[in-house]
């Protein structure tokens, strides 16, 4: 059964959606296309693979800056039996979050921008030795059709990305928490291997996902560069696996959704 907020992001999807008018849209628009991008590139030159578990590659491209760990994670992966508007919609639900993020200690929603854009406030669980972290960014959904073939599955991306600025529902607590910033987005597309005659019902042995998922998280404060790259090389194989099967298991006894 679908909720609200499915209702209106499945509706407002097939409808040309209004602008929202609040002031962080243009950016929320432009960042969220400059990611897609991102996450479309090839991993050439300068990104170094540090996992790799069946069709599941991590690689990260390393930085400093002042002793300070900058590295971007670039991963993808194929998954089976699911669909590309199904892995992106419980990436970006709230609902669906504590059953796959499990570096979280409390989320809250400090503003509805529109059905298809959030912003949250999250508290993060305490990494030993670091202290603890906690981030505000917006969030947003859309869909769009994919421009080497566009009669093709469409291409749906959810994109992450830290106010750069504090929110009045969310000040920084200094010296309770250290505010952690990041960008992070995730490209999905389905795959169908249905026979274009076949008029039965799509079923889930039909449908496969392709993924490519960013991200760039500055810790903030002051961590060992060491700690750093040891906590994302534990935590992003972790969260890959924990939020693919997440994702399988809420869909499983659905109806696949494109
Ligand atoms: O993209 C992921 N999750 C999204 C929803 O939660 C969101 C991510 C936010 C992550 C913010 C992390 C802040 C805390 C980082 C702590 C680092 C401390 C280093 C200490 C070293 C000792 O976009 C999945 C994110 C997976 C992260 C591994």
């Amino acid at each position: 059964s679908q909720t609200d907020d499915e209702r209106a992001l499945s509706d407002s999807s097939t409808e040309a959606s209004a602008v929202p008018s609040h002031p962080l849209w243009p950016d929320i628009e432009r960042i969220t296309l400059e990611q897609l991008t991102f996450a479309q590139q090839g991993v050439g030159e300068g990104w170094e693979i540090f996992e790799q578990d069946g069709e599941m590659k991590l690689y990260k491209r390393e930085k400093e800056v002042n002793g300070l760990v900058q590295d971007t994670l670039k991963a993808v992966h194929v998954v089976k039996g699911v669909t590309g508007f199904e892995m992106a919609n419980c990436f970006f639900q709230p609902e669906y979050r504590f059953g796959w993020e499990t570096t979280l200690e409390e989320m809250k929603i400090i503003e509805k921008v529109s059905d298809d854009a959030i912003l949250f406030h999250q508290i993060h669980k305490r990494v030993w030795p670091a202290s603890q972290r906690d981030a505000v960014f917006w969030s947003h959904i859309r869909q769009i059709p994919d421009s080497e073939n566009p009669d093709g599955e469409p291409i749906w991306v959810v994109c992450n990305k830290s106010l750069a600025k504090d929110h009045p529902a969310a000040p920084d607590k200094k010296g309770k928490y250290t505010r952690a910033f990041l960008t992070a987005v995730i490209v999905c597309q389905t795959i169908i291997t249905k026979h274009p005659n076949d008029e039965d019902e799509l079923s889930r042995a039909e449908v496969t996902c392709k993924i490519s998922y960013c991200s760039h998280v500055d810790p903030g404060g002051w961590v060992p560069a060491a700690a750093t790259r040891a906590v994302y090389k534990r935590e992003y194989p972790k969260f890959l696996r924990k939020f693919t099967s997440y994702v399988i298991d809420e869909c499983q006894d659905k109806p696949v959704r494109t």
